[in-house]
Formats: structure tokens, C-alpha cells, sequence
């Protein structure tokens, strides 16, 4: 296992912000927590909180993230980015693209992503992220967002209903979580500076979401649906064209390709 260390993450990290305030815990019940209630006691911008295992760690929609201790990366970042609610899913955007970066810069890897939150490799997850958000009006106090990442976890490990892979599973070879978490971190970092300059980050996203064009089976609280995911609207919301012809937009769900 390697080393998570705050001074192994610190030695050789190069945001200006991102990650400069770290608090580490080897065991805690879910980062994204942690990072919630920090944001809410003023926590600066850029703070991470990362973990070795998480004994809560959660997906969206009350479902759960489950990651072996020393396996993954496992991180919360808190924004306060000057945006309405209604953009928060460019936080998401954001990161998801600065991973994906990332794992093709440090692996090669075809690393792709899945509307609305997914990172896969080859057709499997290999990452999720939850974005959490806290408002006041039209304004967002702050943005939680959490990254869950396989790098040395054998995903058989996992329940086989996941469809889940690794990193070091693709590469077949073990991968320095340090190493990819500095450069996700600095990726996130150039995108976010981006985004707060007014940079909308949609047609990058748009273009690394290998599920656009393609039939799916849609999954929301509301139903279950197929059609062809079609496109993306400004905010990132998914428009499927229903087998009926009616464009169905949802902001909420999951997609599998058919
Ligand atoms: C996600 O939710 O994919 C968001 C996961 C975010 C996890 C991070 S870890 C750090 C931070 N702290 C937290 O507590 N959470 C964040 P969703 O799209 O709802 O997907 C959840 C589903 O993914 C589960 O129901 C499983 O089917 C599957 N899953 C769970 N663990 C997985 C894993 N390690 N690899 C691949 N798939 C997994």
C-alpha cells in the first residue's frame, strides 16, 4: 500500500489553493460529511478532506460507495464558487474532467465519463462523484464534491451487480494514488480558475461522455424509460428522446446503455 500521508500529498502538489488546507483520517464515516459540516464552520475554499476508508461512504440517492481501506482515493473538496444553484453541476463537470485528465495523463487510459457523475474505463465505473450543495436564495454558500476512485482495488472485491473496474485492473499495474491525486488536484484547480473566469465548461464535458448518441434504459425516482440519450442542455441536464419522439429532460437518474 502506499503511503496518503498529508506530507506525501503536500511534497510535490502544485494548485495555488486546492488542497493547501488537508485534514486526513485513516478511518472516518463518509469525507463528504466531514467536508459538509467544515464548510459550514467558514472552511476556506480549495480544503480537502480525504480518507483512507470510509465506514458511510455514500453514493447518490441514499445508495452507498464501498471501497477496501488502501485501495482508492477518497476526497471531498469544498467550493464556494460565485454561481446559482442551478449551475452546480458544473462543479461536477469540473472535477469529472480534471480525473479523466488525469488518468490518461499519468496511465494512458481511455478514461471516459457517464451522465450525470460517472468515470469509467472500457464500459466499467471506475469513479463516482457526489456533489453536494448548500444555498441561500440564488446563491450557493457552498459546493461539496466527493470523488471516489478504484486505483489498486481488485474489483471483484465489489458486489458483481456494480459493473465496477479499476485503474491498476486496466493498467495491470499498481498505480501511486499520491502521484494521480496531485495531478487530478492540479487539473480540477486549472478548470475551476477557468470556470470562475466565466468558462462554461459544457462542450469539454459534453465531448468526454461516451453515452451521448447511444440507446439507453433510463432509471429515475419517476420511472424507467428508453430512448436515445440525445444531448445535453447548458445546465447538464440529460434530454432523451423517448421511443414515443417526446424529449424527456432530467436532471436526476441514471443511464445504461442498451
Ligand atoms: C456515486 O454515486 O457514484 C458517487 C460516489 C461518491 C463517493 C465519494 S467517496 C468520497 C466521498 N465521500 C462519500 O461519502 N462519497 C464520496 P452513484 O452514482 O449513486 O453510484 C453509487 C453506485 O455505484 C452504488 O449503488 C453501486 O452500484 C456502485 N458502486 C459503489 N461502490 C463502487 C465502487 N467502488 N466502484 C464502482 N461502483 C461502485
Amino acid at each position: 500500500m502506499d503511503n496518503l500521508s498529508p506530507q506525501a500529498i503536500l511534497e510535490g502538489l502544485r494548485t495555488q489553493f486546492i488542497a493547501r488546507q488537508l485534514i486526513y483520517y485513516p478511518v472516518i464515516d463518509s469525507t463528504n460529511t466531514v467536508a459538509k459540516s467544515l464548510a459550514n464552520k467558514g472552511a476556506v475554499e480549495g480544503t480537502m478532506v480525504i480518507a483512507e476508508e470510509q465506514t458511510m461512504g455514500r453514493g447518490r440517492l441514499g445508495r452507498q460507495w464501498l471501497a477496501p481501506g488502501g485501495t482508492s482515493l477518497l476526497f471531498s473538496l469544498i467550493f464556494r464558487p460565485n454561481l446559482e444553484p442551478a449551475r452546480v453541476q458544473g462543479l461536477t463537470m469540473i472535477c469529472a474532467l480534471g480525473i479523466r485528465q488525469a488518468i490518461r495523463e499519468l496511465t494512458c487510459l481511455p478514461a471516459q465519463l457517464k451522465w450525470p457523475n460517472d468515470i469509467m474505463l472500457h464500459g466499467r465505473k471506475v469513479g463516482g462523484i457526489l456533489t453536494e450543495m448548500s444555498s441561500t436564495g440564488q446563491h450557493l454558500d457552498y459546493v461539496i464534491v466527493g470523488i471516489g476512485l478504484n486505483v489498486n482495488l481488485q474489483a471483484d472485491l465489489l458486489p458483481a451487480g456494480f459493473n465496477a473496474t479499476s485503474i491498476s485492473q486496466e493498467l495491470g499495474q499498481f498505480v501511486s494514488r499520491v502521484k494521480l491525486l496531485q495531478q487530478a488536484l492540479l487539473c480540477i484547480e486549472k478548470r475551476y480558475l477557468a470556470l470562475r473566469a466565466g468558462c462554461w465548461p459544457l462542450a469539454e464535458w459534453a465531448g468526454a461522455l461516451d453515452t451521448l448518441g447511444q440507446r439507453v434504459t433510463l432509471h429515475t425516482a419517476h420511472g424507467t424509460w428508453q430512448g436515445v440519450a440525445e444531448k445535453v442542455d447548458d445546465e447538464g441536464a440529460l434530454l432523451v428522446r423517448l421511443d414515443n419522439g417526446r424529449i424527456k429532460r432530467v436532471t436526476e437518474g441514471d443511464i445504461a446503455p442498451l
